[in-house]
């Protein structure tokens, strides 16, 4: 069987690396793709960063920060130090030493002309991650953040300086329109047997994927089943500041109102099924009078058990509305 995930940085890592647990406890041959966002990808100091890749990267391979959700474990700072001496780095982003290894490489490949695709396989090379990552696209799709108060800036600036702290009013990707979908993610959703959605960042984690022209539909197309994942759990998100996104959108913080959000595929959405955490449970009827099978399962990625078992729930009602 192949399975294609389509999400952002920790959320999606956690929920992958429970799909990857349980298609290993289950002895299958089974594959996993995932469909990673680009759109929090930055140009700092002169060095392209990409943080939903690199969170799932360095979880995949066992190498993060756990803790913190992004960046490398047993980290040092003595080069953003130097950076900040410099002025070369804004103060409120850094950049660890083991991290700019990863940085400094990908730029030195795109800078010789690699597509980011190509980069992606160069880095996954170094260790066996066991699932295989896929840009959205090859493009630069960066998510931009317009403020209330007339402001436009990186998704990095709002999100990191701002603490997504900033009322927004809305979230674009530059550029998008001229992207398309890398091969990779399209054969991925083509292939599919069942299509999962991430519990990560509706907004700005999924939404850029699905905002790239020709995604949706490719998705809309699929044989696959489509079976989303809430990261919102008794009205609140898991961690980080989704709400705030959800917000700027119009969209209230709770399981039924983002799977409401991607729609039902029966009605010119995204799908057919969709898991909402056991607290949420009265969310489960209104949304299969919407259209969307729903299941109320415990929801949090604590550790492999619970992350294998969300995975498990999620390919159940896959194949329960296949
Ligand atoms: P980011 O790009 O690093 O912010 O990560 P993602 O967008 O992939 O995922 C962030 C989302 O994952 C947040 O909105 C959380 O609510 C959700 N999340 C994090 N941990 C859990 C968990 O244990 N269970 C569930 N259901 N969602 C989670
Ligand atoms: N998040 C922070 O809150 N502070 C940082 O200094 C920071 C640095 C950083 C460096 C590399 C990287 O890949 C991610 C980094 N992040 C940092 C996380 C990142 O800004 C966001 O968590 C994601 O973009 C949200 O999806
Ligand atoms: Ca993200």
């Amino acid at each position: 069987m192949r399975y294609t995930v389509i999400g952002g940085g920790v959320g999606c890592a956690r929920f992958v690396k429970g799909l990857r647990e349980h298609v290993r406890r289950t002895g299958g041959d089974d594959r996993i793709d995932v469909v990673v966002n680009t759109a929090d990808d930055w140009w700092v100091s002169g060095l392209r960063i990409s943080p939903d890749h690199d969170s799932l990267l360095y979880a995949l391979a066992g190498v993060n920060d756990a803790e913190r959700g992004w960046g490398r474990a047993g980290e040092t700072e003595r080069v953003a130090a130097e950076l900040a001496a410099w002025g070369a780095a804004p103060e409120w982003f850094t950049l660890g030493d083991l991290d700019l290894g990863t940085h400094i490489a990908r730029t030195a490949w795109l800078r010789e002309g690699a597509s980011v695709s190509e980069v992606f396989q160069r880095l996954a090379q170094r260790w066996d991650l066991g699932v295989r990552l896929h840009p959205a696209t090859d493009s630069e799709i960066d998510t931009h953040v317009r403020t209330e108060d007339g402001r436009r800036m990186h998704f990095q600036e709002w999100w990191v300086r701002h603490r997504a702290g900033l009322p927004a009013v809305g979230f674009e990707q530059a550029g998008i329109a001229a992207a398309v979908p890398t091969a990779g993610a399209l054969e991925a959703i083509a292939e599919a047997d069942a299509i999962l959605l991430a519990p990560s960042n509706p907004v700005v984690s999924i939404g850029p994927v699905l905002a790239v022209p020709g995604m949706r539909d490719a998705v809309r197309a699929a044989r696959a089943p489509v079976v989303g994942v809430s990261g919102i759990i008794a009205g609140a998100v898991v961690r980080g500041m989704a709400d705030a996104c959800l917000a700027a959108i119009g969209v209230d913080t709770s399981a039924g109102a983002v799977a409401r959000h991607y729609g039902p595929r029966t009605d010119g959405g995204l799908l057919d099924g969709w898991l909402v955490d056991t607290s949420d449970a009265a969310e489960v009827a209104p949304l299969e009078r919407a259209g969307i099978a729903a299941r109320a399962v415990p929801l949090w990625l604590r550790d492999a058990d619970s992350s294998a078992q969300v995975a498990a729930d999620a390919l159940a009602l896959a194949a329960a509305v296949d």
